[in-house]
């Protein structure tokens, strides 16, 4: 792994590309990531021949290598008569809520509506089942918390209003009705480098300092949008609360493979793994390949002690 700052990305980047999708198509990006039966399970957004996403499963023993990929889509627009995703599912993040012994994928449903946040469920990634949007667009980024606080399910999701888009709070009692709208992390305007739009990164991190939150942040340039990565952390009996955030982003697009494709400039992390301090962030590169980079635990929570304000 090669290291800057606080996240080393791996020498194998980029570790999927189309080329190793078993069935034509354009670009693979964007992953979901989890642990099933000590292996890493990603979720691929694959985009198609025709421009639409669908999910589809992939599997390696190291979480770099040797990656065993399906070749049919877990999710797909096609599968189902939905007309809330005819134009594609992108962007999947997981969570296993160990309460109903499945994971929760969440994904952004995409059609002429414009973008919200639907829910499916999987107990073994070979078939899911719809829980249909839970969130109406213009909306984006859904990220569940891998437990219930205070009784309730949580998820972050990034509504869009007009040209604004913060990282706001809903929970819910039973998946499907969501409430407790409120603001938790919001973009900071101006030339920051999130000061455009932000959206959770990967789900939730449960640490001893609170809920570490991975977000991108987008700050416009002439030539267009630039995707970066940065942390923050919410308290963990109540995540409504933002206990600390980094002034400065800790992954941006260096890399060719970050620099140049579909998007140029974008790093778009989905989905993390976490192996005891390690954290093993894989994201989508200039929405063309995938990457992973890796991170401790507890280096990112003492930058957010020494440098973190709310
Ligand atoms: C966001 C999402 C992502 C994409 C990113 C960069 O709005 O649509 O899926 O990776 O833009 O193009």
């Amino acid at each position: 792994m090669t290291r800057y700052g606080l996240f080393q990305r791996s020498e194998h980047n980029p570790i999927i590309t189309f080329r190793d999708i078993p069935y034509a198509c354009n670009t693979v990006f964007n992953p979901g990531a989890t642990l099933v039966d000590g292996e890493t399970l990603l979720l691929l957004r694959i985009e198609d021949l025709q421009g639409r996403s669908h999910l589809t499963v992939a599997r390696s023993k190291d979480g770099i290598t040797g990656w065993r990929i399906k070749d049919r889509p877990l999710i797909s627009p096609d599968e189902a008569d939905n007309p809330y995703e005819q134009f594609g599912c992108e962007d999947p993040r997981l969570t296993y809520l160990e309460d109903i012994g499945k994971w929760i994928i969440a994904y952004t449903a995409y059609s002429r509506f414009g973008a919200g946040v639907a829910l499916a469920t999987t107990e073994d990634f070979e078939s899911a089942e719809r829980l249909g949007l839970a969130l109406a667009p213009n909306n984006k980024d859904g990220a569940m918390f891998p437990q219930k606080i205070d009784g309730r399910y949580w998820m972050l999701h990034r509504p869009v209003v007009g040209d604004v888009g913060h990282i706001w709070l809903t929970a819910s009692f039973d998946l499907k009705h969501w409430g407790c709208v409120c603001c938790v992390i919001e973009e900071r305007g101006g030339p920051w480098w999130d000061g455009y739009k932000v959206g959770a990164a990967t789900i939730p991190i449960q640490t001893e300092d609170g809920w570490l939150i991975l977000y991108h942040g987008v700050k416009q340039f002439p030539a267009g949008p630039m995707y970066r990565m940065g942390v923050a952390l919410l308290d963990l009996e109540d995540p409504q609360r933002l206990v600390a955030r980094l002034p400065y982003w800790v992954l941006g697009p260096h890399e060719s493979y970050e620099m140049m494709g579909e998007v140029p400039n974008v790093v778009f992390p989905c989905g993390h793994v976490r192996k005891d301090d390690d954290l093993y962030v894989y994201y989508g590169a200039a929405d063309t390949t995938i990457c992973v980079a890796k991170a401790s635990v507890s280096e990112l929570l003492q930058s957010l002690r020494e440098h973190g304000r709310p």
